[in-house]
């Protein structure tokens, strides 16, 4: 990329030079479309209120607090084309949690969707750092009284424009901090090469904007090829499907629990438009891409990558797919097993998975960074196993490993063989301490309806398991529940439960 850079120009303003402002950029339920010199005029005229009214320079760290809507995209590009850094963040975090990031990050200015000003009013009130809070219809009121031209600020490719926070599934946040060649570099390493979209694709999913998976697959990667995104304000699996039947998106973005969700209710939807679905956040589990690919002919796009990492970096692309495994490192990355002392493993033997390339782990002062990075190899904390052919496999996070009895045992796997029964809608799989083995292997499993939560019915799920796979891994402790404690990104909360089984 030039050393000099704004990436804004590259997801915006190329097309309108390049004679593609009247294409469909954005759409949004309640008939709102914006083309893409729409987007241009909505994104200067913000950068224009952020640089002259609101005192914005370059390097200022701006919150951002909105569901997936367009007038968060257009903030969120306006303030990197302004040269401010875009810090944003979940709908649904408390005060407590955004007072954490503000003053991390030292935020002085807020943009907030107005519905959501509550809990930030109230960091408002406690933060040193946070000065302004500015909602969404006033910014809408500013935006209008100014020009919607505006001439991108001069940044150099390695300035940060993007700070993404992470608690992971520990709790603890960590702030990633991410260079405008980074937000490029992701489209063209992974979405260039291995979902290869076409300016003629539609994309749609549910992952928050503030989570990078949600910014890759429902901003960058259609805007970097000139295709149109729909952006949801609610998109569970119950609200995903209809807006599919509604949209006809071409591309699919959400986590293996939201396609396992919405399978059984395919058949009440016009689903047909999708060509690619991927899958990503969070391990797929084999069962689900089988029913996936029984139910609409489509092969999940299975993916893992890390807000360390910005995106995906180990995948596979149609036709290279093969069932169970990750993938292969995406065009431009390295991956590699490597044994507790940082040795290389041979295939087939499971160790800590080790990857670097065109972006990586920069945490802003954080102590932890050191553990992440070693020798410039990024060791994202999965447990994983090279095979012959050079395909990734997903064993587990290295803190998901349940030592029992002298056994080494992946609760992903466990999990993955529970749902694999009729019975099983979801299932989380962590380790319970036991005074004779150490740990026992602890399962809280959510039934499908009609299916009774009684004794008999957790022993027939222990026998199956056993016969799935090796018997040593069989939960030797059920427990039925409604549902299981998941991060808003849908990740399992493993740390939850594996409190709960500790109590
Ligand atoms: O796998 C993930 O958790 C992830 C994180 C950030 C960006 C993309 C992905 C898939």
């Amino acid at each position: 990329y030039p050393d000099r850079l704004n990436c804004v120009t590259e997801f915006i303003d190329r097309h309108l030079r390049e004679g593609r402002g009247g294409s469909v950029a954005i759409l949004a339920p309640g008939g709102l479309t914006w083309t893409y010199a729409d987007l241009a005029a909505e994104v200067n005229r913000i950068a224009n209120v952020l640089t002259r009214e609101l005192g914005l320079v370059p390097g200022n760290r701006v919150l951002l607090r909105a569901p997936n809507n367009p007038t968060m995209v257009a903030a969120y590009l306006a303030v990197i084309k302004a040269g401010g850094i875009v810090v944003a963040t979940m709908p649904l975090l408390r005060a407590k949690e955004l007072t954490e990031i503000v003053d991390k990050a030292e935020i002085g200015l807020a943009l907030c969707d107005d519905r959501l000003m509550d809990e930030l009013a109230k960091t408002g009130a406690s933060s040193a750092f946070l000065k302004r809070i500015v909602g969404f219809a006033e910014l809408s009121s500013l935006a209008a009284a100014v020009s919607p031209e505006f001439a991108p600020v001069d940044t150099v490719r390695d300035d940060v424009c993007l700070f993404g926070f992470t608690s992971g599934t520990t709790g603890k946040p960590k702030c990633t901090m991410h260079f405008h060649r980074d937000l490029l570099a992701i489209c063209d390493a992974y979405s260039g090469n291995v979902l290869k979209p076409q300016a003629t694709d539609r994309f749609i999913g549910s992952p928050p904007l503030a989570f990078t998976f949600g910014l890759g697959g429902l901003v960058l990667f259609p805007f970097r090829v000139g295709a149109s995104t729909v952006l949801l304000e609610k998109a569970s699996p119950g609200d995903l499907l209809p807006a599919i039947a509604e949209f006809k998106p071409t591309i699919c973005f959400t986590a293996p629990t939201a396609y396992r969700a919405m399978i059984p209710a395919l058949s009440e939807h016009n689903w047909r438009s999708l060509r690619k679905c991927v899958s990503a956040g969070e391990a797929l589990p084999k069962a689900t891409f089988d029913a996936w690919k029984a139910a609409t002919g489509l092969e999940l796009m299975d993916g893992i990558g890390a807000t360390e990492m910005l995106h995906i970096f180990i995948s596979a692309p149609e036709g290279e797919i093969r069932p169970g495994a990750t993938g292969k490192p995406v065009p431009g990355y390295q991956a590699k097993v490597i044994g507790d002392h940082g040795e290389d493993l041979p295939p087939g033997t499971p160790g800590r998975l080790a990857v670097r390339g065109p972006t990586g782990c920069r945490y802003l002062a954080d102590d932890r960074q050191a553990k992440y990075v070693l020798a410039g190899w990024n060791i994202t904390g999965d447990t994983y196993m090279a095979d012959a052919d050079g395909y990734f496999w997903y064993q587990a996070r290295n803190d998901d490993m349940i030592v029992s009895a002298g056994y080494n045992i992946a609760g992903p796997e466990v999990e993955a063989a529970l749902l694999a029964h009729p019975a099983v809608a979801e299932a989380g799989v962590v380790g319970k301490p036991d005074p004779e083995r150490g740990m026992i292997v602890q399962a809280y499993v959510v039934l499908k309806p009609d299916f009774p939560a009684v004794p008999a019915m957790a022993v027939e799920l222990q026998v199956y398991v056993k016969a799935e796979i090796a018997p040593y891994k069989y939960p030797r402790a059920i427990s039925f529940v409604d549902k299981l404690p998941r991060t808003e990104t849908g990740k399992l909360q493993r740390f939850t439960l594996r409190e709960i089984a500790k109590a």
